[in-house]
């Protein structure tokens, strides 16, 4: 689709896609160090997140799910304090309480991460409710998976929000393609008797878009329009973002299934083996924006191995900022307990 971003928004996005996706993969490492528990990661989905928040303004609200890394960095996040909360240590958002499935960042807009499949959509709703009662023209965007149309509360979430057109943009991610079925012994993401997932909120009249996922220019278009009708008073808008599952996302545990990114093999194909060569190629939302965009002249290679470095230095100074915090103190594990 015609890229209908200016030249500071499209580094923008680039910057952030690249952020993220060094940010996953240092976490596969960190774990390997730490074993820091299950969790979950965005690579795939990039374009979707990081570029969603270029259409918001500082005061909107948002919310997510346990897949939730690429849409704090997004928004701004500062990933030193993101790696000590996945460790659990004290300068961690939550005081490392929260670890990587309920990471939150308040002063960056999230009510809460939410890990049940769901979970975020009917907070989306009051939330949504609030800020209409306010008036002062903010939105929430609430992020989630495909799994959550299985669950009673989105229905109900999105019935109100309809009803009473209430300033919400669902932004459903859908990652179920390339996902192992149950027959082959998986965890599909969804089993959803609908032919197409947006088909649902319309049926209870909500303004219901496709797009790709890992188009930036496409989301960009789809959210921007969304988010001016929704901010004018229009009532919720749904959009189903689709994009091919990354690889190390199909088992249970995040795998590193197609290597550490290299920025080059956007251009040169040569760099790139194993079995999940064809992913990257045709899937990889940050390999193709960099396709696209050098194609467009938006930036020289220099340009783009200049950023990429300079990310992987935040990377690495951001994992040594989470190492170096310290453990809660055990005294203080009663803290912030309302009933006991
Ligand atoms: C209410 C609830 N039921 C079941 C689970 C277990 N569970 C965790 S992730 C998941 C699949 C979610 O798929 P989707 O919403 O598409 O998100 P994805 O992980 O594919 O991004 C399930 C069933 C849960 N966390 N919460
Ligand atoms: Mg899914």
């Amino acid at each position: 689709m015609t890229n209908s971003l200016n030249i500071e928004q499209n580094l923008a996005i680039l910057d952030r896609m690249l952020l993220i996706r060094r940010f996953e993969e240092m976490l596969i490492d960190l774990d390997q160090d730490h074993d820091f528990g299950h969790y979950h990661l965005y690579i795939g989905e990039e374009a979707t997140g990081a570029t969603v928040v270029e259409s918001l303004i500082p005061t909107d609200l948002l919310l997510t799910t346990w897949r939730n890394h690429g849409h704090l960095l997004a928004r701004g996040t500062n990933p030193g304090r993101m790696v000590a909360e996945i460790l659990g240590r004290v300068d961690g958002y939550n005081k490392g309480r929260g670890g990587t499935l309920h990471l939150t960042d308040r002063e960056a807009g999230f009510l809460s991460t939410s890990g049940l499949v769901g979970g975020a959509v009917g907070l989306a709703a009051g939330a949504g409710f609030a800020l209409k009662q306010a008036g002062e023209g903010n939105i929430c965007v609430v992020f989630f998976g495909d799994g959550s149309l299985e669950e009673g509360v989105v229905f109900e979430a999105m019935n109100l929000a309809s009803l009473w057109s209430l300033p919400v943009l669902f932004m459903c991610e859908n990652n179920n393609s390339g996902a192992i079925s149950a027959q082959e012994g998986g965890f599909p993401s969804s089993e959803i008797a609908a032919s197409q997932i947006s088909d649902i909120p319309k049926s209870l009249n909500i303004n219901s878009k496709l797009v790709d996922g890992a188009d930036v220019a496409a989301v960009h278009t789809v959210v921007t329009e969304a988010v001016s009708n929704i901010r004018s008073g229009n009532g919720p808008v749904f959009v189903e973002a689709y994009s091919e599952r990354w690889p190390g996302s199909r088992p249970l545990w995040p795998e590193q299934a197609t290597g550490v990114t290299q920025v080059a093999s956007a251009w040169d194909e040569s760099l790139l083996t194993g079995e999940h060569k064809e992913w990257i190629i045709e899937f990889d939302p940050l390999i193709r924006f960099i396709r696209n965009q050098l194609a467009e002249g938006l930036f020289s290679k220099d340009e783009l191995f200049d950023r990429d470095r300079k990310i992987q230095t935040q990377i690495t100074e951001a994992r040594a900022f989470g190492e170096a915090s310290a453990l809660p103190d055990p005294q203080s594990a009663l803290d912030g307990v309302f009933a006991a």
